[in-house]
């Protein structure tokens, strides 16, 4: 029976999933029923943003450089505020804040730490493309009943005990993994309730799509300009060209690689060696979903999720997709194919 009739919301399947720990003391699932509600309260503005002249720039610039839109602003206040309160958490970091985010002191210190991208995206909000929120869980590192310091915050990626996203597209989804497997909910607007829709997400272990800002390709080194060339070259036997699909909004690009197979990557290159991209907000939680959906992702040297991070807001180069594409993606990196 398709998952849909099984009326599974999200509610209950982390209910669900958490019987499956019998030492489980609630505080996991409630953090992830909190942060449900916070993608619910993003949406409801996300979805009519065009008719409550939420739209346009408040003019300031966030530590990353991008132009902050309003909606932006929001979106990051809604969440801090979903969550800040519930004692799930000691301390939170913002892509949208320079400086770690503490928890007020009449809240009680959880032991988890969220790390989050409100918006991912935003460039794209006034031309109504996909956008979304990231959203990363990990374990304090340091004693409980203390306030969270940036220690708990710079973790490597592979110490997430969470990561997902909401993306606000054709149809609104909550996809997320707690390292069970990807599991993608449909929002159903008129009951207010995330069904599941998606069980169990694994990547095609090879796609036909790759996903880059070509505009670069100058600027890239050539074991990237190589690899590009050789996905556009005609070779039926190996699926070649591939088609290259681009939106500009990370999770949108690495949620269709997460269904449909391929590779997106962002590189570095002669201008910005690091890339564009935020470890701790974007790429360590998305690979985390592609990992965990069969995929692979990488920094071009090493499994990203290794990468052992040193400030909040640095920026990493990307490689994630399918298996049998990173596998060539990587020869090509490592200058043994051309
Ligand atoms: P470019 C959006 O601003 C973002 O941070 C990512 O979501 C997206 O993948 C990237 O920037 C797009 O950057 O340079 O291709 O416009």
């Amino acid at each position: 029976m398709p998952s849909t009739l099984k009326f599974m919301t999200l509610e209950r399947f982390i209910n669900e999933q958490e019987r499956m720990y019998p030492q489980a003391t609630g505080d996991f699932s409630a953090l992830l029923h909190d942060l449900a509600l916070a993608a619910k309260l993003v949406w409801r503005e996300v979805s009519k943003a065009g008719l409550v002249n939420i739209l346009g720039s408040t003019g300031s610039i966030n530590p990353t450089g991008d132009v902050v839109k309003k909606l932006d602003v929001f979106a990051d206040e809604t969440v801090y505020k979903a969550m800040d309160h519930g004692g799930h958490i000691c301390v939170m970091a913002s892509e949208e804040n320079e400086d770690i985010l503490h928890i007020p002191d009449q809240y009680p210190q959880g032991k988890y730490v969220l790390l989050y991208d409100p918006l991912d995206g935003s460039s794209n909000i006034d031309a109504n493309i996909t956008i979304g929120t990231i959203f990363s869980v990990y374990r304090r590192v340091t004693p409980e009943g203390t306030r969270g310091t940036l220690e708990d915050c710079l973790q490597p990626g592979y110490k997430q005990v969470a990561a997902g996203y909401i993306i606000y597209g054709t149809s609104t989804m909550f996809v997320y993994s707690t390292g069970r497997g990807v599991h993608g909910f449909t929002l159903d607007p008129t009951v207010g309730e995330f069904l599941l829709s998606h069980e169990n997400i694994r990547m095609p272990k090879k796609g036909r799509i790759y996903s880059m800002n070509e505009g670069n390709f100058r600027n890239w080194n050539p074991e990237v300009q190589k690899y590009i060339t050789y996905l556009k070259e005609d070779d039926k036997a190996s699926g070649r060209p591939y088609s290259l699909r681009y939106i500009g909004t990370m999770l949108g690009d690495a949620h269709r690689t997460l269904l449909y197979g391929g590779i997106f990557a962002y590189p570095g290159d002669k201008k910005n060696p690091n890339g564009k991209l935020r470890l701790m907000y974007e790429c360590n939680p998305m690979a985390y979903i592609i990992e965990q959906a069969g995929g692979k992702a990488t920094d071009g040297t090493q499994r990203l999720l290794d990468v052992k991070p040193t400030s909040l807001h640095q920026h990493t180069p990307v490689f994630l997709g399918s298996e049998e594409d990173m596998a060539v993606c990587e020869k090509f990196l490592k200058g043994e194919k051309s």
